[in-house]
């Protein structure tokens, strides 16, 4: 006779660990973007399922996030607003007037500026991360989607004016364009490769990736893929660089040392665009014309697919795992891991060497590092206050890493 309460509490019980799990929820999140019925799906990387479907305006179309993975920005492609969703509650928190028809968005690296492709309105629009509030503007015709140089600098613009097709550079400081690279062909999406020595680029009608040298805005070498390439990255901690191919509806792999094409990966129907785990290990890649997303292990070309809504385009994923506790980086086969890392003020992070070869750290905002640090040997750092914190390998400069000290 006392079964139903008893029930009762096992059920309330379960609820409550439920509960507590996604507050803490380790897992860096993926968030898709569903141009056909205006939703956000949410994707808990950990569990390969969809947790949550936000509703935000009509036709979600460019996606960015904060360095910190405390805000996702979705712009609205059938409205004039980018609806800024908070991943802690995974609700829109607010929504930012931009002008008509928002097309693209891009975070600088410092977690400071969104930028807006604002393609009716033929301007970028610059919005402060902290304020939310559009600091500035700058005139480029139909902005299409946006890249950044991983050092903030510049920003590469793809301008899809009928009869005046270019890349439009943007210097980040002045706000103001600096040179236009005249294409062809309307481009499509640029993304840098995560050292910053190549510009990747796709143009509608064109079966192949350029790769620019933005040392010289050259284009020094072509990738030839299948029918309709989308987009082009090489994620940072990837082993390959990886391309959307729309038409057979596969991810090309390519050796961003010699732009070779390595091995092609089937995924869904039309695959959109793609975007990487924090580790560059696992990429997910939207299937707009399959309403699914496959998560794609680089390393052995496994695939699994997860449903979505309607029409996925746009997905980002978490560059961090938020909420995670403590702090210990791996270094190994020269990289960083994680690169980028989430901490509280007071904690230490600790880095291991675990490669074969000495390692060294270097830390931008001038605290002691070590010059040397051997194999089997680690490092560690206290983070009193919040911030960025940038780093590099001491021996290996190209070796890049991040920590991000937030209260919780
Ligand atoms: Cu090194």
């Amino acid at each position: 006779m006392s079964l139903p309460s008893h029930r009762a509490a096992v059920f309330l019980g379960t609820l409550l660990v439920t509960l507590a799990a996604g507050a803490h929820a380790a897992a860096p999140k993926a968030y898709v973007g569903n141009f056909n019925d205006n939703t956000v799906s949410v994707i808990d990387t950990a569990a390969g399922q969809v947790i949550a479907t936000v509703p935000v305006a009509p036709g979600p179309h460019g996606m960015a996030t904060t360095p910190d993975g405390r805000l996702v920005y979705v712009s609205s492609d059938a409205a004039s607003v980018v609806s800024v969703i908070d991943t802690a509650s995974d609700k829109v928190a607010r929504t930012i007037e931009v002008g008509r028809t928002p097309h693209g968005l891009a975070m600088t690296p410092d977690g400071k500026l969104v930028i807006v492709g604002v393609y009716g309105e033929d301007r970028l629009a610059f919005v402060d991360a902290g304020t939310q509030a559009i600091v500035g503007t700058v005139g480029v015709p139909k902005p299409h989607t946006v890249a950044v140089r991983p050092d903030g600098k510049l920003a590469y613009v793809a301008s899809q004016e009928p009869g005046n097709f270019a890349l439009v550079v943007v210097d980040l400081a002045t706000r103001a364009v600096v040179r236009k690279v005249a294409l062809p062909k309307p481009p499509r999406d640029p993304e840098f490769g995560n050292d910053g020595k190549a510009l990747y680029f796709t143009m509608a009608g064109s079966n192949a990736v350029q790769v620019l040298d933005p040392e010289t805005d050259k284009i020094v070498a072509e990738i030839p893929t299948g029918a309709s390439p989308h987009i082009a990255a090489w994620f940072r901690g990837a082993p390959v660089g990886t391309v959307v191919v729309q038409g057979p509806g596969e991810i090309l792999l390519f050796d961003p040392s010699t732009n070779a094409a390595k091995r092609s990966i089937t995924v869904g129907k039309q695959p959109h665009w793609i975007s990487a785990a924090p580790d560059g290990k696992t990429v997910y890649v939207t299937n707009e014309g399959s309403n699914d997303v496959s998560v794609v292990d680089l390393q052995s070309g496994a695939t699994k697919t997860i449903a979505v809504g309607n029409g996925p385009r746009k997905v980002i994923v978490q560059r961090v795992a938020a909420g995670t506790a403590g702090g210990k980086v791996s270094i190994a086969n020269f990289a960083f891991s994680p690169a980028e890392l989430v901490v509280r003020p007071g904690d230490a992070v600790t880095w291991s060497n675990d490669d074969g070869a000495p390692h060294g750290l270097a830390f931008s905002d001038g605290a002691r590092g070590t010059g040397q640090l051997l194999p089997g040997a680690s490092f560690s750092r206290t983070y009193d206050h919040a911030g960025i914190f940038d780093y590099v390998c001491a021996v290996h400069p190209y070796m890049t890493g991040k920590v991000i000290v937030r209260a919780p």
